[in-house]
Formats: C-alpha cells, sequence, structure tokens
C-alpha cells in the first residue's frame, strides 16, 4: 500500500492573559475546516493548536489576578480546549508552551542558532510593547492623546534597557527576500506578502530574543539570567508538536515543514519574518506557507474589552447551533478579508441557505420517498438530459471544491456546493414530483431518486463544514457509516434503490427569535 500524503497545518497558540474569543473561535475553526477536507480527501493529517503561556503579558494578567503563573495558565489554556471540544474541532495535539517537551525544542533551536552564530550577547535599549510583546522603532511610534508614545497598534509602549541576547536578522534579508520570490504562494493573501516583503526591504534590524527583567519563560541555555523573548518560544511550538528536537522521529520525518502556519493578519510579520528567518538560520526548512486571515468586527465596531463587545464564541453556539456558526462563519467572508459579524446575517444564512435551500431540499424530497415509495428509495428505469444534468453537477463539484481549497478558497468552496443545492431545488421545482405522483408515478420515482442522489453527495461534501449536520443528512438515508468519505462522491457511489428509510426529520431547523416563539 503506498503512504497517504500528508498536510500539517497549526492555528497560533492563543495567549492565555484572556478567555477564548470569537477570534479565536475563527483562526481555529478555519484550520478544522481545512485539516477535515483534507482527511476525508485521503490525507494523513496532522492537525495543531495550543496556547502561549509565557511572557510579560501572561505574567502580569496572573499578578492582577493574584495567582501563581502557572495555575492561572492551567484555568485559561483549559479554557481554549473546552472551547475546541465544544466546537467539534478535530486537532490532534495540543501544545502548551509551559510543558517540558516544549522547553526542550526552545533551547535544542537556541542551541542551534547560537552554534551557527546567528545569536549574540550585547544591551537592548529601546520600545517594547507588552500588549503586543513587540519591539518598536522610535519611527514607528505615534502620539497618543495624552502625550503618550504608542505603537503603530495602538498599544502603549515602555522602554526598555537590559542586557540581551540578539538574533541576527539583519543577516537574512536576503534569504527572506529570495524566499518570497522563489515560493510565491508562500504568503498568502498577496496583499499580506506585499506587506512583509516592503517591510523586509526597508531593512531589517537584528532582534532582541532574550529578557532579564522578569522570568516567566523559557531559560537561556547556559545563562539562565536570561529567559527566550516570548515570540521565539511562541513560534517553537509548531516543532514541539511534531517531535522536535527529535528530528529522527515519525511524525517529524512524515510531517515537517508544516503545510500551513495558519495566522490573522495582526501576527503575519512574526511568521512570515521572523519565523522563516529563525528557520533557516538553523538549518531548518521554513513552511510551505503562512496564511493571514482577515479580522472580525462585531456589529461594524472593532471587538475589544474595553468595548464590552467581545463575542463569546459558547454563547452564540448556544443561541444559533454549533453547525450553523461554523457554517456562518466559513460562508460569510471571503476567507483572507475582514469581516463582520452581526445578528441579522447570521440569522439571514440560518434561515436562507440552511433551512430553505438545503434543509428543505431533502425535507421535501424525503419526505416524498417515505409517503409515496412505501419508505424506499425508488427504483430507476432511465434518466433525462435534466437528469444527468443536475447528477453531472453533484458528480463535478469535488475537483472544483478542491481546487478552491489548495487555495484556502473556503467561502468560495462553499458557493459552489450551494449553488449546485440552488440548482437542484430549481430541477425539483421544475420536474413538480408532487404532479407526477397522479400523472406518472414511475417517473415521479426517478425524480426523487435524483434529488436524493445530490442530497446523498451534498451530505458527503458539507462535511468538512458542518460535521454532525452532514452525518444526519446521511442517515435519513441510511448511508453506510463507512460510505461518507470521499471516494463515495459520484456515480460510482451512487444511491441504492430499494434503501429503506425511516421517517425524516428536519436537520436544519429555521431560527426564530426566543421571543418570538
Ligand atoms: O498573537 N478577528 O495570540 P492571541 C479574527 N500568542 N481573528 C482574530 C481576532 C479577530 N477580531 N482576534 C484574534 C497571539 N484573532 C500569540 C500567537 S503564535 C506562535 C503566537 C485570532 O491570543 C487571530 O488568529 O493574541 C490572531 O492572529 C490570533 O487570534 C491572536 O491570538
Amino acid at each position: 500500500m503506498t503512504a497517504k500524503p500528508t498536510f500539517y497545518i497549526t492555528t497560533p497558540i492563543y495567549y492565555v492573559n484572556d478567555i477564548p474569543h470569537i477570534g479565536h473561535a475563527y483562526t481555529t475553526l478555519a484550520c478544522d475546516v481545512l485539516a477535515r477536507f483534507k482527511r476525508l480527501d485521503g490525507f494523513d493529517v496532522m492537525f495543531l493548536t495550543g496556547t502561549d503561556e509565557h511572557g510579560q503579558k501572561v505574567e502580569k494578567s496572573a499578578a492582577a489576578k493574584g495567582k501563581d503563573p502557572l495555575k492561572f495558565c492551567d484555568e485559561v489554556s483549559e479554557r481554549f480546549r473546552e472551547l475546541a471540544k465544544f466546537m467539534n474541532i478535530s486537532n490532534d495535539d495540543f501544545v502548551r508552551t509551559t510543558e517540558q517537551r516544549h522547553k526542550l525544542a526552545c533551547q535544542d533551536l537556541w542551541r542551534k542558532l547560537e552554534a551557527s552564530g546567528n545569536i549574540y550577547l550585547d544591551k537592548y535599549a529601546g520600545w517594547y510593547s507588552v500588549r503586543d510583546e513587540a519591539y518598536y522603532a522610535e519611527t514607528e511610534l505615534t502620539e497618543g492623546e495624552g502625550g503618550e508614545k504608542l505603537a503603530p497598534t495602538g498599544a502603549p509602549v515602555e522602554w526598555v534597557e537590559e542586557e540581551s541576547y540578539f538574533f541576527k536578522l539583519s543577516a537574512w534579508e536576503d534569504a527572506l527576500l529570495k524566499w518570497y520570490e522563489n515560493m510565491p504562494e508562500t504568503v498568502l493573501p498577496k496583499s499580506r506578502k506585499n506587506e512583509v516583503k516592503s517591510f523586509v526591504e526597508g531593512g531589517l534590524r537584528d532582534l532582541s530574543v532574550s529578557r532579564t527583567s522578569f522570568s516567566w519563560g523559557v531559560p537561556v541555555p547556559d545563562n539562565e539570567k536570561h529567559i527566550m523573548y516570548v515570540w521565539i518560544d511562541a513560534l517553537t511550538n509548531y516543532m514541539t508538536g511534531v517531535g522536535y528536537p527529535d528530528v529522527g522521529n515519525e511524525k517529524f520525518k512524515k510531517f515537517w515543514p508544516a503545510d500551513i502556519n495558519m495566522v490573522g493578519k495582526d501576527i503575519v510579520r512574526f511568521h512570515a519574518v521572523y519565523w522563516p528567518a529563525f528557520l533557516m538560520a538553523a538549518g531548518i526548512e521554513p513552511p510551505k506557507r503562512v496564511f493571514a486571515h482577515g479580522w472580525w468586527t462585531n456589529e461594524g465596531q472593532k471587538i475589544s474589552k474595553s468595548l464590552g463587545n467581545v463575542i463569546d464564541p459558547f454563547e452564540i453556539v448556544e443561541e444559533f447551533g454549533l453547525d450553523q456558526v461554523r457554517y456562518f462563519l466559513m460562508r460569510e467572508v471571503p476567507f483572507g478579508n475582514d469581516g463582520d459579524f452581526s445578528q441579522m446575517a447570521m440569522i439571514n444564512r440560518i434561515n436562507s441557505d440552511l433551512a430553505n435551500d438545503l434543509g428543505n431540499l431533502a425535507q421535501r424530497s424525503l419526505s416524498m420517498i417515505f409517503k409515496n415509495c412505501d419508505g424506499k428509495i425508488p427504483d430507476v428505469n432511465g434518466f433525462t438530459s435534466e437528469d444527468e444534468k443536475i447528477l453531472a453537477a453533484a458528480d463535478n463539484l469535488l475537483p472544483q471544491v478542491r481546487e478552491l481549497m489548495e487555495r484556502q478558497s473556503i467561502n468560495k468552496a462553499i458557493e459552489v456546493i450551494w449553488k449546485v443545492v440552488g440548482d437542484c431545488n430549481v430541477y425539483f421545482a421544475g420536474q413538480q414530483p408532487w404532479t407526477l405522483k397522479k400523472t406518472n408515478p414511475e417517473r415521479m420515482g426517478t425524480v426523487l431518486y435524483v434529488t436524493a442522489e445530490v442530497v446523498r453527495q451534498i451530505g458527503i461534501l458539507i462535511r468538512f463544514i458542518m460535521p454532525d449536520s452532514g452525518h444526519k443528512l446521511l442517515d435519513q438515508i441510511n448511508i453506510d457509516p463507512d460510505k461518507r468519505g470521499f471516494e463515495h462522491l459520484g456515480s460510482t457511489g451512487r444511491l441504492v434503490s430499494g434503501i429503506s428509510l425511516d421517517k425524516p426529520v428536519g436537520v436544519f431547523p429555521r431560527y426564530i427569535k426566543a421571543e418570538d416563539k
């Protein structure tokens, strides 16, 4: 048997200074959808997420709550794990940067950087933002209303002066520019690639990579006065997850380098400049792709704790349903662009795309089979050109969806699936099986067969977006659990006439506001 192709995808690891919100849920969900797609498409998948637990920001948050940092991290990290479970996320591992395996990975990477002459000891004097955990040049700063200095992100900065190790980032300018050029799709979307490219072209300064003024971090090997800069620590998690520093282990050999490091646009510089530079300097292959998606706002406003408009993913899932939220977040916005979360938009998607379009198509056709065909998938004696056209549309979906998913165009992939759902509704309405019931029951059977067959294929196809609902649709037509993979799409997996159905129950209920119920 030939080995399956592999696919390694990662989310950013989230800071535990705050509880999870919709932005975190979004990134993790997008990775889940990509990972599930690949698994269904026959790949051996490794999907990693986790929490970023070191650094000043986390240390300060723990202190503000009067908690021991590790205890504080345990609690918040657990919340991120719960969210993953709650949202049916299929991650294969969950890395915490306070784990011993991660400390070993960081220290090994550090040693490699030191041994290759890429790290030196000096003194740092400059601006630092704890909120962003980032260093800024004087020229990048702006002035706040009270005359205070602010980072380009609006975060406050403080002056830091301390002995520090530096990474020779300046030496990696050419290598990075070549990497962007030779691997044109290594940073996506293109606009993000242009952004990092011009940042590098503007000249890179060496990067301070250790701190001595606090202790919540991974100690620098052989100089424990220093802890590693939280970003060198955090980025290394992508290697920890596949067993680094043991590069001879099966996982590392199989999955490195990652196919996609998925991030939000806020942290593209860390991932598409610092990270590949660290790796190249250590003689390790950089990721195949860094994809930076867009930013969600809430009813048009920036999401922020101080504005009090943070969207709790647990709450919206309770309110609207898990698969409904998964569908909305993936369908609403072209992946890569910014998006706005609005209750109206969510309700529209639930009631129109899910309840009306797909839900009704399944419910109407399967109910007719249940009532009028003895509860069995009807026999077919030949197809008309209209039947063949809609069957072909369903049969041809996978290659189109696959091509779009290769570029992480998740919303477009959903659109092409829903185009067939729409076309099938038009087919169903046009064929009028309810009229055929009296005039030509055999033809009615064929129309119902064709519609149920399209529903079967859609049920399999939507499993990467809405795993539970996909299964529920397939349960309605009693599809064998081991016949639900992508290899059963198309004409080879056609519905078998004579299969008995149970009484169909709706899979996608309409959303009705509590006060209107
Ligand atoms: O940056 N819209 O962690 P973090 C969309 N620990 N995505 C959003 C979002 C929004 N409004 N808000 C947050 C860190 N995100 C580091 C990462 S990785 C080695 C270390 C998502 O908790 C988005 O993916 O601040 C963003 O990049 C990430 O959460 C930032 O999470």
